[in-house]
Parts: C-alpha cells; structure tokens; sequence
C-alpha cells in the first residue's frame, strides 16, 4: 500500500516510513544549536515544504545577532507539572515581580485504551504520559522555561508550538527533539487568556500526533487575576482541566479496531481514517468515561470552578447541563467575559475558560453540546456536586403519575 502524505511532494508507506530513510538528512534541518550526536528517530516522516519551513523559523533564532534578554527582575521557581484534570498550585494574583517559570515535559509515547467496552486502544503520543498534557498556569509577563526531553525509547521524534508564545512557529522550529534528546526553550507569556499547546514535528505528523493526544494547555493569567465586566475581581475555588481529543482509530475490514504493536506503526491506517474528517471517537481526557463514574469531577454546592476546555484540533461546543457559564473567556483574558452563557464555543485549535457556582447538588453533565459526540463518541463528564437541594431554585411539585383523561 502506497499513499501520499501530499501529492506530489513524498510517498509513504509502512515501508518508507518505518525506519525510513527517505529524509535521512532532515534531521540536520532541525538540529539543535552545537548538537553533534547523530540523530535517528526510528520513525519519521516530514515533506520538504514543510522541512523548510521550520528551518527557516530556526534560523531566525540562531542566526541572528540579537542581544541577550534581560532577564534582570525575574524570579526563578519551578512548576510542579500534575496530569489532568487538575491544575499545578498557582497564585491567581501574582505577588512580586515577574517569574521565570522552569518545567520539564516528556514525550512520552504509550499505549492507551480508549474504549474498555470496545477495546478501541491508541499509542498514544503524550506530554507527561497524558491526554490532554499538563496544564501550565502563569501569568502576563511571566516567562516559561521549558526542558523537553524526550525518551530514548521512542520512536518518533517530537516538539511543541505553544499558542500563547511568539515566535520561531510557537517555539515548534526550536524543540525538535529526536529520541534521547532535550531541549530547553524559554518564551514570554505577553498574552492573557487559556492557549493550547501541541507537537508539530512537520507535515502529516503534525495532525497525526494532535490526533494521537499530543497537545495540552497553557493558562495566563492577569497579574491582578480575573474580572467581571465591571473589573470586580473573580476567584475560583478549583479547576477542572477538560481536554476534548478527535481520535480516527484504523478499524479492520471486520469493523473491529486495529490493535499495534509499537506508536508508529499505525500511521498509514491512521492518515487514511484521518482523511475522512470522521472521529470514532471524540473523549473527554484521553478515553470513554475518565471523567465520568468513580472518576467523575467533584464539587459542592457554591463551590466555584474554573473549567478549561482544550481542543487542539476541532471546533467544540461545551454546556454544563443543569448549570451555565455564569463567566466565559472564549477569547483573551483582556476581554469582557461573556455571562450567563448556555453553552459556549471552543474554535479548534484553542482552549477556552468557563467559570461556574454550583447552586444544587447533584450530577451534572459537562458534554459537548453536539450530543452525537456526547453520547455515541464519548464527550462526556461529570461533576458530582454535594450540597443542600433549594427548592427555591427548582422543585418537583407532583412527580410523574397517571392523568385523568
Ligand atoms: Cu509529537
């Protein structure tokens, strides 16, 4: 089997692919400054347009003879990087000057299952071994420096494009690490709101590893936190971090999902499923019910939550059923936030806020609105709430019964 990434610019197959030499000297094109060692992934794809242009957004970078940032006035501190749906420990006002905040991501590629009632599984390509990746919270002005290490048992090399940084493809032309190797990137976050992050090694790799779980978000702050429209500081008590993944799971001619044996090895069948712009399956944190059962999120009544929702590569439409969006930042945090909201978009390729106090108790469902996706692709969470019932609120006057005709 033989198929084109693009049309006319490089053939892959399983065979070309795997182990492929077909670009054995791309590797020189994203190389690292002063970086010696050979560099072999054991997978790798990428086509000449797209090898260029992370050259050329290299180049810039290294090429140039721009003075050194002053780094003067910043404290250093370390993140402690935790896996969804919780959120590192972050000031939501900043206190003192600006940070230099250090973190460390690995590519960590494993072996997922997303559906246990199908047995539908993934090698998952992640940030940290989740899906979504670790969410990063800083503030305006702050800086995120970045360690990227990847294993030397992958088989792919892998970067990151941060959407909330500037420069250089979102950082993408300077973190292309091949398998045993790191990098450290260092950006400004000079943006506040929620961005998503995501690997973009070239090509039909870039939505071949976005599909495979590769991508994450990034909160920044206001330094003097969030406001209402009347610039009334807001605060929440906690976060759930919600990251929406698409995945295009290769199925036999049985119907029955393929089952791989290493990451990689799908990504013929995984570019022909891809193509037809039709998930199998679009989760809620990597697989069908994370968030949902003995894993569902929890809250109690006046409780408010931050929910932030990623999605890397497709539109969404979250709604809190039985709640609202009492504050939604779909754009920058610079904006008014709109209120009230019944349900809210999140335009593929971005991460959105949405800020709630529950009033009742009880289960409520966070679904994505288009509610095929809800219920037959996974789409689904649930926050169980705790609290007293106001009957002023809502009430069942007469529970169902027979009427008299
Ligand atoms: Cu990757």
């Amino acid at each position: 089997m033989t198929k084109f990434i693009n049309p006319g610019l490089m053939k892959t197959s399983r065979r070309n692919v795997l182990r492929g030499s077909v670009l054995a000297g791309a590797a020189a094109l994203t190389g690292a400054k002063g970086m010696a060692a050979p560099r072999s992934p054991k997978l790798y794809a990428a086509n000449t347009q797209s090898a260029n242009l992370y050259k050329a957004s290299a180049d810039q970078s290294r090429g140039s003879a721009a003075k050194p940032a002053d780094l003067s006035g910043y404290t250093r501190v370390k993140q402690e990087m935790v896996a969804p749906p919780f959120a590192p420990i972050h000031e939501q006002v900043a206190t003192g000057g600006p940070k230099i905040i250090e973190i460390t991501m690995d590519t960590t590629e494993r072996l997922m299952v997303v559906d246990e009632d199908t047995g539908a599984s993934i090698w998952a390509l992640t940030y940290n071994g989740s899906v979504p990746g670790p969410l990063i919270v800083c503030h305006e002005g702050d800086m995120i420096e970045l360690t990227l290490r990847n294993p030397a048992d992958s088989q792919m090399e892998h970067n990151i494009d941060f959407h909330a940084s500037t420069g250089a493809l979102g950082g993408g032309g300077l973190t292309h690490v091949y398998p045993g190797e790191e990098c450290v990137l260092r950006w400004k976050a000079t943006k506040p709101g929620c961005f998503t992050y995501h690997c973009a090694p070239g090509g039909a790799m870039i939505p071949y590893h976005v599909c495979h779980g590769m991508n994450g978000a990034v909160m920044v702050l206001p330094r003097d936190g969030l406001k209402d429209r009347d610039g009334n500081a807001l605060y929440y008590d906690s976060i759930a971090y919600i990251g929406e993944q698409d995945y295009y799971l290769p199925m036999d001619e049985n119907g029955d999902y393929i089952s791989y044996a290493t990451a990689g090895e799908d990504y013929a069948d995984s570019l022909d499923a891809m193509r037809t712009l039709t998930p199998t399956h679009s989760v809620f944190n990597g697989a069908v019910g994370a968030l949902t059962g003995a894993h569902a999120l929890k809250a109690r009544v006046g409780e408010t939550v931050l929910m932030i929702h990623n999605q890397a590569n497709r539109d969404s439409r979250p709604h809190l059923i039985g709640g609202h969006g009492n504050y939604v930042w779909e754009t920058s945090f610079s904006d008014t936030p709109n209120t009230g909201m019944e349900t809210w978009f999140v335009r593929g390729g971005s991460a959105v806020a949405a800020m709630y106090t529950f009033e009742q108790p009880g289960v409520y469902a966070y679904v994505n609105h288009n509610l095929i996706e809800a219920a037959l692709l996974g789409a689904t969470a649930h926050f169980v709430v705790e609290g007293a019932w106001d009957n002023a609120l809502m009430e069942q006057i007469v529970a169902p019964r027979a009427f008299q005709t």
